[in-house]
């Protein structure tokens, strides 16, 4: 986008209103003042006096500042992360802080490093993890999308919701085969049916405290929803922490199947719609741990001697680069002993290599489990 070429415009930036710098003072006091038990968010770490002084000013074309990018975790001090990119500009204004934090979050992605093109892999070479079905319940592929020409969700407008929501439900019923499915709006959907929907994993929760502190649900439901095939085994979330949530799920520990399924839908998608992808961080999303890849393939996996003590199941996780997140999604509890293990880096590796990384640990954890 071009300089607007207004007073207190330079380059691509532009400058912060006073009331805005007030309220990112009070934002960074706070978080000074937050103990290091109360707030381990990447944020915190990187957000030195000299980084928040260099972008406190700055505020993206669209009129991002520094205080959207920061104020879910100022709000959420029990953040992992704590920022959000509300438009694809504030990766690069406030580079200074998404940088470190990608590269900690990604385990290494340099200011000059660039993502790989996409390679979904050799997909003959993913297997079923648990063909006993001993350990694993379920298991799940999803990526994300963002629409080119679109900001993310707290810089939508309503009528762009509306836009959005048209665009892709006519390119998802134009499905066939296994992808074949229907598009479900969230306005006008019973309550019953969504909690059913979200209890059984299908659909993505209402009220995240860490989305609506990022102003990422304005003018909800609207323009937000799912679309699935009858066995709800392809879904694709509309508008909620991204323009898309590609998913592909099924019961038991089929991995390969699974993925296969995600690699096709997204192929399909890909013919009718373009997105944003940048040269240095591949697909772009709202949440910085989401570029790249944006792959999260997880299982849903009982380890019960493993996880008799959690601090070791975290830590052995860790070691294959595997994230450990509660039976319904991240920020929960494990309820009867069920875990959902991920792959925690979506950068600077390809698709393939992504759930590569996770078929191997889950493997590893499997094994280190009828070891015990
Ligand atoms: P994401 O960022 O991948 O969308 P969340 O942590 O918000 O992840 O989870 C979204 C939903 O997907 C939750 O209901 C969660 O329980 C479900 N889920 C994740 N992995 C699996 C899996 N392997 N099997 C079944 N449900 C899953
Ligand atoms: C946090 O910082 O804990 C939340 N903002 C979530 C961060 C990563 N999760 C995600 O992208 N889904």
């Amino acid at each position: 986008m071009p300089c607007c070429g207004a007073a207190g415009c330079i380059g691509r930036k532009k400058k912060v209103d006073p009331e805005t710098l007030e309220r990112l003072e009070a934002a960074y006091a706070k978080l000074q003042q937050a103990s290091d038990e109360e707030c381990h968010s990447l944020l915190k770490k990187y957000l030195t006096q000299d980084v928040f002084d260099k972008l406190k000013m700055w505020k993206t074309p669209l009129g991002a500042s520094l205080m959207d990018v920061i104020q879910s975790g100022v709000e959420n001090l029990d953040s992992g992360v704590g920022v959000y990119a509300p438009d694809a500009d504030s990766y690069t204004i406030f580079a200074d802080l998404f940088d470190p934090i990608i590269d900690d979050y990604h385990g290494g992605f340099g200011k000059n490093d660039h993502h790989p093109a996409k390679d979904f892999g050799d997909l003959s070479s993913f297997v079923n993890v648990d063909p006993d079905g001993q350990f694993v319940i379920s298991t799940r592929v999803r990526c994300g999308r963002s629409l080119e020409g679109y900001p993310f969700n707290p810089c939508l407008t309503e009528p762009q919701y509306k836009e959005m929501e048209a665009k892709v439900s006519s390119c998802l019923t134009g499905l066939s085969g296994v992808l074949a499915g229907t598009y479900y709006p969230l306005l006008g959907m019973t309550k019953e049916t969504q909690q059913q929907l979200i209890d059984d994993h299908f659909l993505f929760k209402e009220g995240d405290r860490f989305l609506q502190a990022a102003n990422a649900c304005r003018f909800w439901p609207i323009g937000r929803g799912i679309y699935h095939n009858d066995a709800k085994s392809f879904l694709v979330w509309v508008n909620e922490e991204d323009h898309l949530r590609i998913i592909s799920m099924e019961q038991g520990g089929d991995l390969g199947g699974v993925y296969s399924r995600m690699v096709a839908g997204v192929t399909e998608i890909e013919k009718k719609m373009r997105f944003s992808r940048n040269d240095r961080f591949g697909y772009l999303t709202f949440c910085p741990t989401n570029l790249g890849t944006t792959i999260r393939a997880s299982v849903h996996i009982k380890l019960p001697k493993l996880a008799a003590d959690k601090a070791k199941l975290d830590a052995t996780a860790a070691k294959y680069n595997l994230q450990v997140r509660g039976t319904s999604g991240e920020h929960t509890e494990s309820i009867g002993g069920v875990y959902d293990i991920s792959n925690k880096r979506r950068l600077g590796l390809t698709e393939g290599q992504a759930v590569k990384e996770m078929q191997d640990g889950i493997l590893e954890l499997i094994k280190i489990e009828k070891s015990m």
